[in-house]
């Protein structure tokens, strides 16, 4: 331990009685849920880059954290005492993943490949430490964003030269992830968008995305990395546009790129919301097209409109969003990432653990609410029946295809369908039960 939190002992559960800021209430990661254990079903990520990078700047005031690890003339020294922090935290929380972007964990170099030096030097820390913690890798990814050189985009930058930079940072990125046996690798779109059309090829730009991707699936089948690559849908911010603008808009330009069998989604509450989307929206539509992948849980301020990555703390939501995930059998690769970050004011080295044990128990609290939803069939039930004409013979001809429009038109003509209620109150009053 560093000694930067206090405390060393895991988190323990303690039941609901339980009033410690420092214990669980609800997440109890034995308690068998659905098959599987609470642990197994939630998949709990830590996130490098807003727990241990993020300095608790905004736009109009710099860093208020202070952190030990970020002072200091030997940037890989630092980057090292960071990952005994982060791994402390891991202990403590008890979280089986974590997550990170290529800057957050090794220091930029002079060059590329001092870059790539470096994060070989970090991941054969994190080899060592893993080992000995046993804490494993939801996803690692590029940071193709922030530096300058990216500010046109990284892919879809006009100049070649950049893609090929985001390529050799890319590769490397996947390297790494491939030999700490992450189970996914995560893009997110970054700038890979525009500020204004002016200065825009559209068309030109989408292609050098799908060739990026294209080639990037490539070179995982090549170095067999099994897991599956998840595009992160995002609609605005950074860039005004932002070309994977939600799981629909993703679907089309995956089809387009005959990538649907490698590449799924990794869905963000903040994004959806920012896309006018309800969280569960996003999910259930990935599903339906076969494409979901790994949650990054967080939540928006409703009154702001950018994406704040506060801890997530709604368990109604949550709850629907857990509905559909164990509906669909769980978490494959998958996982629930804490792309979420404490407050600015929140400089106590505890506010960090706090944060995460108060939205690990919301999360285990939305979890017990789905269970219990789906063994009453509380909302599957009305939609069986809802749906059930489709169950019969006509309903499922149709669907099959084996009915044109002239003999659905004929049956039509001795039809009188009466229209039914919808119900949507008492389904609002069932879910306000569970939860
Ligand atoms: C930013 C994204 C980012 C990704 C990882 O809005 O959520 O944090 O999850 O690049
Ligand atoms: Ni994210
Ligand atoms: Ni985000």
């Amino acid at each position: 331990m560093t000694g930067f939190f206090e405390r060393s002992e895991p988190i323990r559960f303690e039941g609901e009685g339980s009033r410690d800021p420092l214990a669980f209430r609800h997440y109890d990661k034995n308690r068998q849920v659905m098959g599987r254990t609470m642990e197994e079903q939630l998949r709990f990520a830590v996130c490098y880059w807003h727990s241990f990078t993020w300095p608790g700047g905004d736009p109009f005031g710099g860093e208020t954290f202070l952190r030990p690890w970020m002072h200091g003339d030997d940037p890989l020294a630092l980057a090292k005492a960071k990952a005994e922090t982060a791994f402390d935290l891991f202990r403590v929380l008890d979280v089986p993943f974590f997550t990170f972007h290529d800057v957050d964990v090794a220091p930029e170099g002079a060059s590329l490949s001092e870059s790539i030096d470096n994060l070989k030097a970090i991941t054969d820390l994190f080899e060592e430490k893993m080992e000995r913690e046993k804490v494993r890798l939801l996803w690692g990814t590029a940071n193709l964003f922030s530096h300058r050189r990216y500010m046109g985009g990284a892919a879809t930058n006009p100049d070649p030269d950049v893609f090929a930079y985001a390529v050799g940072q890319v590769k490397a990125a996947m390297d790494a992830t491939h030999r700490l046996n992450g189970e996914n690798y995560v893009c997110w779109g970054g700038r890979e968008g525009y500020e204004t059309l002016l200065n825009t090829r559209m068309g030109q730009e989408l292609d050098q995305l799908g060739r990026f991707l294209s080639m990037l699936v490539d070179y995982k089948h090549k170095i067999g990395f099994t897991g599956p690559i998840l595009i992160e849908p995002k609609p605005k911010e950074p860039t005004k546009h932002q070309y994977d603008f939600d799981v629909a808009t993703v679907y089309g330009f995956l089809e387009r790129h005959d990538l649907t069998a490698d590449v799924k989604l990794n869905i963000e509450q903040n994004h959806a919301i920012l896309a006018g989307h309800s969280f569960e929206h996003e999910v259930e539509l990935a599903y339906a097209l076969g494409l979901f992948g790994s949650l990054d849980i967080n939540r928006g301020d409703d009154l702001l409109g950018w994406d704040t990555d506060q801890f997530a703390m709604n368990p109604k939501e949550m709850a629907l969003v857990f509905h559909e995930v164990l509906k669909n059998g769980g978490f494959t690769t998958g996982g629930l990432n804490f792309d979420a970050k404490i407050r600015r004011q929140s400089i106590d080295p505890d506010d960090l653990i706090v944060a995460h044990v108060a939205s690990m128990d919301a999360c285990a609290k939305a979890l017990l609410a789905a269970e219990a939803m789906l063994a009453d069939k509380a909302l599957e039930g009305p939609l069986a029946e809802r749906y059930s004409g489709w169950d019969g013979a006509e309903g499922r001809a149709i669907l099959a295809g084996e009915r044109t429009l002239e003999e659905v038109a004929a049956r039509a003509a001795s039809l009188d369908p009466q229209p039914r209620s919808g119900r949507q109150e008492l389904l609002e009053g069932v879910v306000a039960r569970y939860v």
